[in-house]
């Protein structure tokens, strides 16, 4: 005798529609206009920021770098569901939940400009820094929220990485043991379709990467990545959910890396010019924009005094960035190890007698 043992579904969730359509149960917060305006922005000053730190690079001011050109829902999402005391893992393309959480834009312009001081985030303690390997940080998260439950603590590890991260083993072994110990960890997979020249259809046969998370036992979900209210409104319930002991969650927020993966990148020899201009028509923040005009929220005046706002807010960091004088090489060394291993001190050694002999 055959018979079925398992069978699975994935939900998938947006609210405003790329054409202005509107769902009509939507979740409370959206009611708030002081809310959504905020969330709008925040997304703004997120490109704001892209834009500012693109131009920083290209003059020769800043080191390589990541855009979230048009991925702003997501952090934006990721930012406004969380609370104060849980505790963000990011990737290196979350710069719009950063500067929810606390960070400031300077600290990430010292971060990309080489500068470790930007990793020692000053409003921000608990939260994790950026993480450039692939999809390590989220056995860090993992173990974040191990330590939450032993300490029971009603606290959530929200871990976000790319597409191309859950091909990873770091991905679907932290994904597993979540699973095994219920862990109050929400995972978010920021699908931009990319990893580098690597398309989406090459990266894995499964037709969502939400359904990864059956394999481990959890829950996953997808959702439209490109509407900043069906993003804090998955992700809010999947964090309240983990933090009442409801068990991990996985959520696939679909969007588009509208721009070159980073500074280093020329995304034109990879993939067509017309895929882009299309992907543009359901760009976020545009989306919310209309939404804002169409229920009388918004105007021209309070659009142009915004981009003023997050411009001027914007050249103060760069402002500061470039006030900070370089730290030395030897600064290479002081930020991984509270001892520093015997192998490194002759290396330090060496360096110091360097700087000394370069005055
Ligand atoms: C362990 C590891 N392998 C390779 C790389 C080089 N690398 C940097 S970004 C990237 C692609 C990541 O794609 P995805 O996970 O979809 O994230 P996205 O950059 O699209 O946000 C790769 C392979 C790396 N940083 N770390
Ligand atoms: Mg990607």
């Amino acid at each position: 005798m055959r018979h079925e043992v398992a069978s699975f579904r994935i939900r998938a969730t947006s609210y405003i529609g790329p054409d202005g359509t509107v769902a009509s149960d939507l979740p409370a917060f959206a009611s708030d206009p002081e809310q959504l305006i905020g969330m709008y922005r925040a997304m703004v000053l997120t490109r704001t920021f892209d834009a500012k730190a693109v131009a920083l690079q290209r003059t020769g001011r800043l080191g390589t770098f990541a855009s979230s050109l048009g991925q702003e829902a997501i952090a934006v999402g990721i930012g406004t569901a969380m609370a104060p005391d849980d505790v963000l893992v990011p990737s290196f393309r979350e710069q719009g939940a950063m500067f929810l959480r606390g960070v400031v834009p300077n600290e990430l312009l010292l971060y990309w400009g080489g500068d470790e001081r930007g990793n020692d985030f000053a409003g921000q303690r608990h939260d994790f820094p950026i993480c450039v390997p692939i999809g390590t940080q989220a056995a860090h998260a993992v173990g974040v929220a191990l330590a939450m439950q032993l300490n029971h603590e009603r606290r959530v590890a929200v871990c976000s990485f790319g597409d191309g991260a859950t091909s990873r083993g770091d991905v679907y072994e932290s994904m597993n043991f979540a699973g095994v110990r219920q862990l109050p960890v929400v995972f978010v997979i920021n699908n931009n379709q990319w990893a580098i020249s690597v398309p989406r259809s090459a990266q894995s046969a499964a037709v969502t990467l939400a359904q990864k998370a059956i394999g481990a036992g959890i829950a996953g979900e997808q959702v439209d990545g490109n509407d900043v209210i069906a993003v804090r409104a998955v992700l809010t319930d999947a964090i309240e959910r983990a933090r009442s002991g409801g068990g991990p969650m996985v959520v696939e927020a679909l969007t588009y890396r509208l721009t070159d993966h980073t500074t280093a990148d020329d995304a034109s020899r990879y993939r067509p010019d017309a895929e882009v201009s299309e992907r543009w028509k359901a760009e976020p923040i545009a989306r919310l924009r209309d939404f804002l005009v169409h229920q009388g929220h918004w105007a021209r005046e309070r659009e142009e005094q915004l981009i003023d706002e997050c411009a001027a807010e914007i050249d103060a960091a760069v402002q500061d960035y470039e006030g900070y004088r370089p730290m030395p090489p030897t600064s290479m060394f002081e930020h991984l190890y509270a001892t520093l291993p015997h192998a490194y001190l002759a290396q330090r050694a060496e360096l110091h007698e360097l700087e000394r002999l370069d005055g």
